[in-house]
């Protein structure tokens, strides 16, 4: 009992038993109510440069490591006397970054580490950080009294906040967007129904953006322990972070744009993997669909109904007893043929993976797994057991890589049987019978060369089953993207998984909570995101789905799901006018397919997110500070989805520049804020001026046919030069990285008398099928007097309609240009004169 209570005063003490004795003495010194002794960092004793961009510093009890990660990315590692350094990372790629220009000069009262991009200057006396850029602009600096601190069990960073500091990021928060004032911690959980107000939830991304005046910057917090984050709310002008363990290594990531902080933290902790394009169509999900008559009820309900689908899941009771690996064969008699049939139909089947692994010797996943010795353990050697579905369970430990390498060897099978969406669940991992609600932090885990306890692996778990997946895909399936789904992960997990937010609501509330969810974890590295698309829990009306549905065009994974017990959730269980419209609606993300292929190759190219916050393009317009209901989508697009219920009119608040609105093409002047339309049938829509956006012809699934028509629709700005990017590869393979796509530039230049729009040679080796481009350009000011398609003469009509291959048409009053031509790889140049 004593222990319970010293545990209560001594909240992050990893090993209670163990150290019964030592908290006896330390509640003694510490006197009662105290929660530790904190030691901050003192007067510089000695320091040692180790290359030119790397210094070791050592000050009373602690050392901290100084080094370059390359010109924008410095790296900080405190390390408390009696700790182990902390090196590896389950974040950061190892990987050989050359060599950095950085150089180390001692100037007196400080020490100066100066990269082409950054300037750190470490005073001595005490030792303090002080972090600038090559502009000489101040980025961060330690506090002056509480700087770098440490207790035996945690360490934390203070640091001052610059005048009128904001943040974002942070991973995977139901809060409000913007940060300043709240505090946070990462202690990957599973809460169903959570709230705006719950944390932490499933997944831990200890990143985040520091944005004053334009100015930004990036701190990663590498450490898997439990991790807390006051941005303010302590104390004003101020904040911190830190981890229940004391070894603990952060990076400073260099702006000054949001932007540029993504891409050198992407840089930093990995790319997202390039999904396959079906599961960029629409998915169907349910806790379940069972048996396999209701499988092909809902496939039919879809094609019957001509309502897009491409990926119908299977949740946990598709499995003998909960058990991984293993069919319900009353209720699946014959999975591969069902999987064939469905295939035919133009479906993809996903299915649930649980990390628990029922305790039962006539099981052959636990019976290898026991051979193996793949389980986790408690330090004293007995296997650590605990309830999940399937009722007591051991648990695989994905940290090591033999436990990995088993469980990927396991996939040989489901992959035989057709299945190709990996759906990894309850990674937290989420224990059922115990108070903590998951493994207890004592039991032993094997990675990164040493064994660490469950308190430093508990936020990786989920990270390192996705890794496992993954690894046992490419050996089984290794000619396939494969797509893979997780709810917990970390830092960097954007590698291996797409991320889905957990057990929501289907209620208004959540669909806004939802909305920050995924633009937070989408700046977090998590490109590829989604919800639960009505709500998981509760029943939504008609009118909610339909609204949350058209959010979801715009939202990379475009998933429908809901719990078990509720009525059917499928986009037409409202009846025939919600039908219609969600219809109507998923067929748009089908037309849209091509900008939002491109959208996600953006990121995992290293660039940025499909969905981005306001902030992100104009860090220094304070309108947009806190702008958590509108987005960007891809470069072009401004979503503003309608949040409350009997809306029919919306506020949109444009940057600037022109916009022009996708329904209509009329144009708005831009740096407004604007009241739109918002009928039921749309989702309030905008074009960036100066982007195209290309089109395919509506299909029930991805490939179902060959694009025959290519759709450009080229918004003018009213002068000057623009370009957007377009990417299309055979959307399955790897092929793409021997330079099997097809890339090119839209470019667009307007002038007083002349337009110009040009499709620029494509690049890489990929030919799409024969087909035409239809093209679309709005905004011409003025009637063309000449039009050539490289150089040749072209005739013009004034009808209203598409016209035929190799005609044209211009309508005056709407400034609508129309033509059509044969695509090629080729350059092709459409000049427009006065
Ligand atoms: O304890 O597999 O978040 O999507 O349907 C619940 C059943 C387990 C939680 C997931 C949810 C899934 C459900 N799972």
């Amino acid at each position: 009992m004593l222990s319970r209570a010293l545990m209560r005063v001594l909240p992050s003490l990893e090993k209670p038993n163990a150290l019964r004795l030592s908290c006896l003495s330390a509640l003694l010194a510490f006197g009662a109510g105290a929660t530790a002794q904190w030691q901050t960092a003192g007067t510089l004793q000695s320091y040692e440069v180790r290359s030119p961009g790397e210094l070791l510093l050592h000050v009373a009890g602690a050392s901290v490591r100084v080094s370059a990660v390359d010109e924008g990315i410095l790296r900080v590692a405190l390390t408390p006397e009696g700790q182990r350094e902390a090196r590896g990372s389950w974040a950061v790629l190892d990987r050989d970054r050359g060599n950095v220009r950085a150089e180390v000069s001692d100037e007196g009262p400080s020490i100066a580490v100066t990269t082409p991009l950054l300037r750190l200057e470490i005073s001595k006396d005490p030792l303090r950080l002080r972090f600038s850029d090559a502009a000489g602009r101040l980025l961060s600096e330690d506090h002056p009294e509480k700087g770098m601190s440490w207790t035996r069990t945690e360490a934390r960073i203070w640091k001052l906040a610059r005048r009128g500091e904001r943040y974002y990021g942070f991973g995977e928060k139901s809060g409000k967007l913007e940060r300043s004032g709240t505090s946070m911690s990462m202690w990957n959980s599973d809460i169903p129904g959570y709230t705006a107000e719950t944390d932490p939830l499933y997944k831990s991304v200890p990143f985040f953006y520091a944005s004053a005046a334009g100015v930004c910057y990036g701190i990663f917090l590498d450490n898997s322990a439990w991790s807390f984050f006051d941005m303010g709310k302590e104390g004003p002008g101020e904040y911190s972070f830190g981890a229940r363990h004391p070894a603990l290594v952060y990076y400073l990531i260099c702006g000054p744009t949001p932007r540029e902080v993504l891409e050198r933290y992407i840089s930093l902790v990995g790319r997202p993997s390039l999904p396959p394009l079906w599961s960029l169509g629409f998915q169907q999900c349910r806790w379940s669909y069972t048996p396999e008559s209701r499988v092909r009820e809902i496939a039919d309900g879809f094609r019957s109904r001509s309502i897009p689908c491409d990926v119908i899941y299977l949740d946990i009771d598709y499995m003998d007893g909960y058990r991984i690996f293993t069919w319900n064969t009353d209720a699946f008699p014959n999975p591969s043929g069902m999987i064939r049939e469905l295939g035919a139909q133009g479906f993809k089947i996903a299915v649930i993976l649980d990390p628990g692994i029922k305790v039962d010797t006539a099981y052959h996943a636990y019976v290898s797994g026991r051979r193996q010795d793949i389980f986790l353990r408690y330090p004293d050697g007995a296997l650590f057991t605990g309830d999940v579905w399937p009722g007591l369970c051991a648990f695989p430990d994905f940290t090591d890589p033999d436990a990995r390498r088993w469980w990927g060897e396991q996939f040989g099978e489901l992959v035989r049987t057709g299945i190709r969406g990996w759906w990894t669940d309850m990674n937290e991992p989420s224990v059922f019978n115990v108070p903590t609600k998951t493994i207890d932090r004592s039991v032993v885990h094997h990675g990164l060369d040493t064994t660490v306890s469950h308190a430093i692996a508990h936020n990786v778990y989920g990270l390192e089953m996705t890794r496992a997946t993954l690894e046992g895909l490419q050996e089984a399936l290794p000619e396939e993207r494969p797509f893979i789904l997780t709810r917990a992960t970390y830092a960097g997990g954007q590698r291996y998984a797409a991320v889905w937010t957990g057990d929501n609501v289907a209620s208004w509330e959540h669909l806004a909570i939802g909305l920050r969810m995924c633009l937070n974890l989408s700046i977090s590295g998590f490109a590829f995101v989604g919800t639960d698309i009505g709500g998981f829990i509760g029943f939504p009306s008609g009118e909610l789905f339909a609204r949350w549905l058209q959010l979801g065009v715009f939202t990379p994974l475009m998933r429908a799901h809901s719990v078990i017990n509720e009525p059917d959730k499928e986009p037409w269980a409202w009846g025939a006018e919600w039908t219609a419209i969600n219809r109507e609606t998923i067929a748009l993300r089908y037309r849209l397919l091509p900008y939002l292929y491109t959208a996600i190759y953006e990121a995992a190219s290293g660039g940025s997110p499909p969905m981005r916050p306001m902030f992100y393009d104009h860090p220094q317009e304070e309108r947009f500070a806190a702008e958590e209901r509108q987005f960007m989508f891809g470069d072009a697009l401004l979503v503003a989805p309608v949040l409350k219920a009997g809306a029919t009119t919306r506020e949109v608040h444009l940057p600037g520049g022109l916009w022009y609105d996708f329904w209509t093409g009329s144009d708005h002047h831009g740096g407004t804020t604007i009241t739109v339309d918002a009928p039921l049938e749309h989702i309030p829509l905008f074009v960036r001026a100066g982007s195209t956006i290309p089109m395919q012809p509506l299909m029930q699934y991805v490939g179902e046919r060959s694009i025959d028509t290519l759709t450009l629709r080229v918004y003018l700005a009213r002068t000057g030069r623009d370009s957007s990017l377009y990417y299309e590869d055979d959307g399955h393979s790897f092929a793409y990285r021997q330079g099997r796509h097809f890339r090119r530039q839209f470019l667009q230049s307007v002038g007083e008398d002349s337009v110009e729009i040009v499709l620029g040679t494509a690049s890489g080796t990929h030919r799409p099928a024969a087909r035409v481009v239809q093209l679309e350009a709005f905004g011409v000011p003025f009637p063309p007097r000449s039009l050539t398609l490289n150089a040749l003469a072209q005739s013009v009509s004034d009808s209203p309609a598409f016209p035929r291959e190799g005609n044209w048409s211009y309508v005056s009053h709407q400034g609508v240009l129309r033509g059509v031509f044969p695509d090629t790889s080729a350059e092709a140049v459409i000049l427009l004169r006065r």
